[in-house]
């Protein structure tokens, strides 16, 4: 996007201070358009997070908004009744001008400010295992603070999003279109699919059958969707709240799991490099479940692996699928980056089922 329309149009839109410095796209989401705008006034700094939001993938974005809206106030709430810091431990929006929580452009593009949350940082990779296990006591802990939301306040703002029976079949359709004409070249990738269709269905349907709670979950609990403070190391806000929705707690768990106790970037082409740390698994088990505060139930607990091995093969097959529709949906860098990005998630899949045993293993020990 252009800086110079961003100055001109979406800056324009909402309440920031005066004397604007410098615009820059910023971190490493896959989804919104992000940049971080500074302004300077009267000898003080000022940052923000100003996001241009996807409505490709966020169809209907006021449901979005609103549902944020309404969980940064909850959030604010608790945060100030336990003495905490409401400005850092959760995102803060900044109005438009016109009153609004959202800005929509001349081109129709919706756009939303965010305070910066200074002097912490997000992680696309663990450098330090006890920032992994601050991030799943936040992760926890948030689902611990919203364990009595209203959930049927809640707009479902993707449906389906963790519905893995629903997402192999999306695939298999794509497989079948094949509009690029990509799955010649992927056959090992599509038979690896197929190979595991059962897992698709195991966690949904045990929430089908009332075995596993729906919560107002968070689900989208990779680790550069935290920000870990720089001085005390604790994990300080749960940031990227678009898909908080009613879900599974093992999603949470897992998807954690899947990006962080890897041994390699998501998109890393090397696959040697590649393989779920049982040391880290544990780490983040021990620390979710701290978070979660005795809030699980025994099932869920002991469903936490299965919870990994399933976000990792979804979304595995989520870029796969996205691969083979031209790569509409996550953003990309370079020419087959999103069938790099499944590979690795594949690599993971087969990894953990071999340390299925080994998982299990630790979360007994863990309760
Ligand atoms: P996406 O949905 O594209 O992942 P995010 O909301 O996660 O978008 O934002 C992308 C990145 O921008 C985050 O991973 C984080 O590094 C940074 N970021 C987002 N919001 C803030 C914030 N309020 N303060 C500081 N950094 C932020
Ligand atoms: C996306 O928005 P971001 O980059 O935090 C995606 C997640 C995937 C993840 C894979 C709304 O997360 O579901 O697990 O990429 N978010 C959405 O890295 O689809
Ligand atoms: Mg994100």
């Amino acid at each position: 996007m252009d800086i110079e329309r961003i100055r001109e149009e979406a800056v324009q839109g909402f309440t920031f201070p005066e004397g604007l410095t410098e615009i820059i796209p910023y971190g490493s989401g896959h989804i919104n358009d992000t940049y971080r705008v500074t302004f300077a006034h009267g000898g003080t700094v000022r940052r923000f997070i100003l996001q241009r939001m996807n409505t490709e993938v966020f169809r209907k974005p006021q449901q979005v908004m609103e549902n944020i809206i309404g969980v940064t106030a909850w959030l604010k709430k608790k945060i100030a009744e336990h003495g905490g810091d409401t400005e850092r431990e959760t995102l803060s929006l900044i109005p438009a001008k016109d009153g609004k929580m959202w800005y929509v452009d001349s081109k129709g593009s919706w756009w939303r400010a965010y305070n910066f949350i200074e002097g912490a940082t997000s992680f696309d990779q663990v450098k330090d295992k006890k920032d992994f296990y601050e991030s799943a006591v936040s992760f926890g802990n948030f689902q611990r603070l919203l364990a009595d939301y209203p959930a049927q306040t809640l707009y479902e703002t993707i449906p389906n999003f963790h519905n893995t029976s629903d997402r192999l079949e999306k695939f298999k359709a794509a497989v079948t279109a094949d509009i690029c004409g990509r799955a010649a070249g992927v056959r090992k990738e599509i038979q690896f699919v197929l190979e595991r269709e059962a897992l698709a269905d195991l966690l949904c349907g045990m929430q089908r059958e009332g075995r596993l709670p729906l919560r107002v979950t968070h689900n989208d609990t990779k680790l550069n969707n935290i920000m870990i403070d720089n001085v005390t190391g604790k994990g300080i806000c749960v940031i990227d709240l678009d898909t908080v929705m009613p879900g599974l707690s093992v999603n949470d768990f897992g998807d954690s799991i899947r990006f962080g106790a890897s041994t390699a970037a998501e998109d890393e082409r090397d696959l040697s490099k590649v393989s779920c740390s049982m040391e880290l698994f544990e780490t983040y088990a021990r620390g979710f479940l701290k978070g979660c505060g005795g809030k699980l139930t025994p099932h869920e607990i002991e469903m936490l692996p299965e919870g990994a091995m399933t976000m990792t093969f979804e979304c595995g097959m989520r870029f796969l699928t996205d691969y083979l529709e031209g790569d509409t949906y996550f953003k990309i860098h370079r020419d087959g980056q999103n069938l790099d990005r499944c590979r690795t998630q594949f690599k993971l899949v087969k990894d953990m089922e071999e340390k299925m045993p080994e998982m299990k293993k630790i979360i007994s020990g863990l309760v």
